[in-house]
């Protein structure tokens, strides 16, 4: 099917298959960051990029998303309707702003505004990107030009946030917003967690397994920051043991070890100190989930198949 086609597709016909793609449209005007922003999050063994028809259109797959990156401004009449249907047909739309680019906020609020009159409904994810340059304009600075009063008054779900597509700030746990709203947590490609290895214990404090991941050499030098992590997990046990579930965070070294109990387990993963905990305990809290429903199942799974079945952006792989 023509990329035209797959755009301006019904939404009744979306309605009607399971199975459909959910579009994301990222737009805003050249230079802004689009293309970095999603080249940062998808990072390039996942990505297919299709470029259309002298169009400056983006193509990028991860599982059940498709995003589409579009240049806005310097509209020509073909220009025009090709992406006044793309982003009338998104199910998710993010907008993105150059903050230091000041002498062109004017134009970026007129055309946030016509992709806002363009889809009433998909959430909206606004980013003020750049914001590691000196000259980066302030959030108030931003408010002052970009209207966000309609999206209020009409309860529209939207999310403001400031980041740098450069140093990755930010740009993670506004990405889990979005993917969040618009897809099932398995499917979310919000990533860069790199799961170091794992613990894994039934919850009375018997335990089950504890691999490291990488290549030998980095396994070697966690050996140690895994003991620690262990006799955590064990204090963890001793102290929940009346509790169903429990979950906890513990700085060890320089890794975060997430830590969650259920009825049955406890699984422990560990991150880097500088990644995104918030979405290393979601994997946690889905990995519980895959475990019951395979014993309740009776087939044997380990931890580390789904892991890179379900995660492959989350998990560890040493170059
Ligand atoms: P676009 O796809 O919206 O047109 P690009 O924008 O992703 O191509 O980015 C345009 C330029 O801005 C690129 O620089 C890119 O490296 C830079 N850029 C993107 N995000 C950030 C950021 O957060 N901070 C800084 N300082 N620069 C950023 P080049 O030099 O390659 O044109
Ligand atoms: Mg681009």
């Amino acid at each position: 099917m023509s990329l035209f086609k797959r755009l301006t597709k019904s939404k009744k016909e979306k309605e009607n298959s399971d199975d459909e793609k959910k579009s994301v449209a990222i737009v805003g005007l050249d230079g802004a960051g689009k293309t970095t922003i999603v080249k940062r999050i998808l990072r390039s063994e996942f990505i297919l990029t299709r470029p259309t028809f002298g169009v400056n259109i983006e193509v990028y797959n991860y599982r059940s998303l498709e995003f589409v990156v579009y240049d806005l401004g310097g509209q020509t009449p073909l220009r025009e309707s090709l992406w006044e249907k793309f982003i009338t047909s998104a199910d998710g739309l993010v907008f993105v702003l150059d903050s230091a680019d000041k002498d062109r906020f004017e134009l970026a609020s007129d055309e946030f505004n016509r992709a806002l009159s363009y889809n009433d409904k998909a959430p909206i994810l606004f980013i003020s990107n750049k914001i590691d340059l000196e000259n980066a304009a302030a959030t108030d600075e931003v408010l002052e030009i970009i209207d966000f009063g309609e999206l209020i008054r009409t309860q529209r779900k939207y999310n403001f946030t400031r980041c740098s597509a450069l140093t990755g700030a930010q740009l993670f746990e506004s990405w889990d917003w979005l993917t969040l709203e618009l897809c099932e947590d398995e499917d979310m490609p919000t990533n860069n967690v790199k799961i170091q290895g794992y613990y894994f214990f039934k919850s009375e404090g018997m335990e089950v397994e504890t691999t490291l991941f990488g290549k030998p050499k980095t396994q070697s030098k966690n050996v140690e920051l895994f003991k620690k992590g262990r006799t955590e997990i064990i204090k963890f046990i001793k102290q929940m043991s009346g509790f169903e579930i429990a979950e906890t965070l513990l700085q060890v070294d320089d890794k975060q070890l997430v830590l969650i109990k259920n009825k049955q387990n406890v699984i422990g993963l560990v991150v880097d100190e500088l990644d995104p905990a918030a979405r290393a305990v979601q994997i946690a809290k889905n990995l519980h989930k895959k475990m019951e429903r395979s014993s309740n199942n009776h087939t044997a799974v380990n931890i580390k198949d789904l892991i890179e079945k379900h995660y492959p952006l989350d998990f560890f792989r040493e170059k």
